[in-house]
Formats: C-alpha cells, sequence, structure tokens
C-alpha cells in the first residue's frame, strides 16, 4: 500500500467511527477547507520589514533568536510564505504589516504610503490564489517613543492618525482587487513604564485619535482593534486595554482581535468569544502561544487553541470569526514555524469541527453532567490525526511529519544561502 492509500485506508475507517458517534467526518473535512487562516508576513522576518533607513523593532515586542535563513527582502518573505503555504492545506491569506511597503529604495515615512506601494503585494495574491490582511504599524518608528495615537503632543497623534487612515485605504485597495474584503487589524503599543497619573486623558486621545481614523467608513475593509494587558518596558500602563476597545468597539460597530498573548497568564481567551459576538458582528483572532509572557512563540496543538477552536465551532461562530496567527520565533526555522503553527490551528479547529456535539448537548440539557464528562475525554482519543492525515493528502500536501524533510531541503538548497 502505498502512503496515500494508508491515508484513506485509515480515513476510512476514522469516517465509521466517528458515525457511531452522530458526526459527519466528510462534512466535518468540508467545513475545514472554507477556512481560511491568515499567516502573518512577520514571522519571515522577526518583525523587520522593509523601510528604508529601519531601526530596531520597538513599541514593546520582542523577537528572540537568531536562526540563520531570515528573509532579507519582499521577494524573500514571498518566496518563504509560498513555500509554507504548499504545506498547509487549504487556502488562506497573508496578512501584511504597513512596514512591508515595496518602497524600491525610497523614503517613504509612515505618513506618506499609498496603496501603490503594496501594489506588488496584490499582483503577487492574486497570482497565488491568496487574499490579504494589512496592519498599520505604529512601532519600529522615531516618533513612536511610549506613545502614539494617545500622544500628548497633538503633532505627533496627527502623524499616527495620518498613517493609520492611508492603513485602512491600502486595506480597502486589498479587498476590492482581491475580491475579498482586508481585516485592517489597529494595535498601537502606547502606555508606560511606570505608575500613570493621567490615564483618563490618554485613553481620551486614544478615542479621539480613533474617531478621526475610522470616520470614513471604507466598504472593502473589516477594521479590528487590538488590546493588550502590557508591553516590555511598559509594564505599568497600557492605553489601548481590553476594557478601552471592547467599548470601542462595540460603540462603533467595528471587530475586536483577542490576541491570545493578550490576558492574564490564567484568563484564557476562548471565554470571550459567546460574549463579544453578542455586540460586535465579527472578531479577529491572533493565535499565539504566550510562555510565561506575551512571547510570541509557535503555536502548537494545546489545550488554549484547543477551547478556542472548539469555543469557535460550539458557538456557531466560524463564519464571524477572522483566524489570523501572529507569533515571532526567531531561534528555528522560521517557514517551518509557519507551518507547525499553522498546522496546529487546523487540527485544533478540525477536533472541535468533530466533536460529537449533538450528544454532547443532550447531556447537557439533561444534566447528566458525569456522561457530558466522559464524552468530553473519549472525544479527545477518537481518531481526528486520520481525518486531518486524509485533508493533507486530498489538497496535494504531505500528511503527519512529512512536511519535514521538505523544510529541511528548503533551508539547504534556499535558506543556508542567505548570509
Ligand atoms: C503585539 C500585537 C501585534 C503585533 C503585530 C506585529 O503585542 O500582538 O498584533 O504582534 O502587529
Ligand atoms: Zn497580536
Amino acid at each position: 500500500m502505498n502512503l496515500e492509500e494508508k491515508v484513506k485506508k485509515a480515513y476510512d475507517e476514522a469516517v465509521a467511527r466517528y458515525a457511531e458517534l452522530g458526526v459527519d467526518a466528510a462534512k466535518a473535512l468540508d467545513t475545514l477547507q472554507q477556512v481560511s487562516l491568515s499567516l502573518h508576513c512577520w514571522q519571515a522576518d522577526d518583525v523587520s520589514g522593509f523601510e528604508n533607513a529601519a531601526g530596531p523593532l520597538t513599541g514593546g515586542i520582542q523577537a528572540t533568536g537568531s536562526y540563520p535563513g531570515k528573509a532579507r527582502s519582499i521577494e524573500e518573505v514571498k518566496a518563504d510564505i509560498k513555500k509554507a503555504a504548499s504545506l498547509i492545506p487549504g487556502r488562506h491569506r497573508v496578512s501584511i504589516h504597513a512596514i512591508y511597503g515595496d518602497f524600491g529604495g525610497q523614503k517613504v515615512d509612515r505618513n506618506e504610503i499609498e496603496p501603490k506601494h503594496f501594489q506588488s503585494w496584490i499582483d503577487w495574491a492574486k497570482d497565488n490564489g491568496l487574499k490579504l490582511d494589512f496592519n498599520s504599524t505604529s512601532f519600529s518608528h522615531p516618533k513612536s517613543g511610549d506613545m502614539t495615537l494617545a500622544h500628548r503632543d497633538q503633532g505627533i497623534r496627527d502623524f499616527w492618525v495620518e498613517h493609520t487612515i492611508r492603513s485602512r485605504r491600502v486595506a480597502d485597495e486589498m479587498g476590492r482587487q482581491l475580491g475579498s474584503k482586508a481585516c485592517h487589524n489597529l494595535w498601537v503599543h502606547d502606555g508606560s513604564k511606570d505608575i500613570t497619573v493621567d490615564r483618563y486623558l490618554y485613553r481620551k486621545n486614544l478615542k479621539e485619535s480613533l474617531d478621526k481614523i475610522f470616520a470614513v467608513k471604507l466598504p472593502n475593509v473589516k477594521d479590528a482593534v487590538e488590546s493588550k494587558l502590557f508591553g516590555t518596558g511598559l509594564e505599568s500602563f497600557t492605553v489601548g486595554s481590553h476594557e478601552f476597545y471592547m467599548g470601542y468597539a462595540v460603540q462603533n460597530g467595528l471587530m475586536a482581535t483577542l490576541d491570545m498573548g493578550h490576558f492574564h497568564p490564567t484568563e484564557e481567551t476562548y471565554d470571550k468569544i459567546s460574549s463579544l459576538l453578542l455586540y460586535m458582528p465579527e472578531i479577529l483572532l491572533h493565535v499565539s502561544r504566550p510562555v510565561r509572557w506575551d512571547s510570541d512563540h509557535v503555536v502548537i496543538l494545546n489545550d488554549s487553541v484547543l477551547q478556542l477552536a472548539q469555543e469557535i465551532v460550539r458557538a456557531g461562530a466560524l463564519s464571524r470569526t477572522n483566524i489570523g496567527l501572529d507569533y515571532f520565533d526567531a531561534s528555528i526555522n522560521r517557514i517551518g514555524a509557519y507551518v507547525v503553527g499553522s498546522r496546529a490551528t487546523q487540527k485544533a479547529l478540525l477536533q472541535a469541527l468533530l466533536e460529537p456535539l449533538e450528544l454532547l448537548r443532550r447531556y447537557e440539557a439533561e444534566e447528566q453532567n458525569f456522561e457530558r464528562l466522559a464524552l468530553l475525554e473519549e472525544a479527545k482519543a477518537l481518531p481526528w490525526s486520520a481525518v486531518y492525515d486524509y485533508f493533507c493528502v486530498k489538497n496535494g500536501t504531505l500528511p503527519a511529519e512529512g512536511y519535514i524533510k521538505e523544510i529541511q531541503r528548503y533551508e539547504k538548497e534556499v535558506l543556508s544561502n542567505r548570509k
């Protein structure tokens, strides 16, 4: 039996086993096929970007490690993402930060970016059957000390308001040309290292800046605002806290972005979904893996990711949830990081889609709580991985650990030449 036949045989057995629990595994796969992940361009180069005279990464975020092979140009980022995408079953999106514009060696300041600087990304996406999302970039810039949109100085605030309005226009153009609304994510690091006595003032400033930024509705954009608990060097105060953006998003019909690293370490992101979706049209996720802090480790199939996926599926919220990845590990092969994190997210979604939900719900409704707990336990060991392997084969990608060799080959042939 060749590999494909083996995978098919295991899949057929899995389908039969799931059917015993009233689960249609083929239908679960059809649903998974419709779910696009948004691959974050910044894993390819440790959030450096390609501005002329780019400085160090600031804004309280950090990419640690110095594994060789980091992408040094837009072309290399594109090649790396294409390679990664070929090892991730399904059709996906790519999320671009404003510092990844194609500036042709010119100095284009943040308040000067235009859709034309991202046209080559749009063309590339078109050629490769990808859709795009966008992010304004307020970190790593001489005008972004501890504050940007919330700064005391009107001039600094105006600069970042202009940048963010322009970023939304870029997103709109991406959405228009690619025929799929682009998510625009707004995250600013604004905060302070130590005790702050004027919190109200900074939050009022941020709110006023946002009002200017969102004054114009753009037809091809889905706007999201991302909160955070703290940043490195900005530990005592974050202007854009969860309450701040939740209020703003609800009041203005925007999406909240839930980054899994942006809450207290024992606070689980999944439990926020059913509350937020009662008050806002859609949400954006930043799937990540915080290890002791907002460390942005590569996503793995852990309880947090599984619970997140289960909650989305149980709430019937797949069509209202935009799933972006957000991590940047510079200590391992960066293409491998994309593939591991993306596949882990898909595996979580698939497990959630294969859950014997009808039976679980019946137990719950009838207060059969032992039965509910037991079935949840048993469901963990159901043959979902056979279904995922089949999903890979069906999509023309390598099942199971087969991609390791492929990434090793890419490292040898392509990455090792980047000195
Ligand atoms: C930072 C936020 C933000 C960034 C990216 C690069 O804590 O998570 O989403 O990671 O915009
Ligand atoms: Zn994030």
